[in-house]
């Protein structure tokens, strides 16, 4: 039986489908496996561009934050429920620090990313799944300048 053109153009697009998850999947993936993600400032606003990231539990994570503004920010993940804490210690850290105060509850963080540059991390994603904060530590910045690492 010879396929009708509906039939033809649904194979097509099929084909097109997989070939473009395809294209996809090997974007997402570093030469050593890890989860390629990338994530930027809404231009010049004081935001991420993304504020839902996710990965899979355990998994190796290359991760490039990409400081679109005139100003400097970070890129903070830290332990559920811990952002004010985090944010408030980072304050008190001061400048020096590049108002970032490393401890326990901060689980991966690019350095302090002056504007128009960028800075790329690998850290491996928490073992537990669940909601894990991220935001800016620089001040005044963490109540609006934040998202979630959805960890599955
Ligand atoms: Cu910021």
């Amino acid at each position: 039986m010879k396929p009708t053109p509906q039939v033809t153009r649904t194979f097509i697009l099929s084909l097109a489908l997989a070939l473009a998850c395809f294209g996809t999947q090997t974007r997402a993936l570093a030469a050593d496996g890890a989860a390629k993600l990338t994530i930027s400032t809404q231009g010049e606003e004081m935001a991420f561009d993304q504020t839902v990231l996710t990965v899979k539990a355990g998994q190796k994570v290359s991760l490039t934050f990409k400081n679109l503004s005139g100003m400097q920010h970070n890129w903070v993940l830290v332990a559920p429920g811990a952002a004010d804490e985090v944010a408030n210690a980072s304050i008190a850290a001061g400048n020096d620090k590049g108002w970032l105060a490393v401890g326990p509850q901060v689980l991966a963080h690019t350095r302090l990313v002056d504007g128009k540059k960028s800075d790329t991390i690998r850290f491996t994603a928490p073992a537990k799944p669940g909601e894990y904060p991220f935001i800016c530590t620089f001040p005044g910045h963490a109540g609006i300048m934040k998202g979630v690492l959805k960890v599955n």
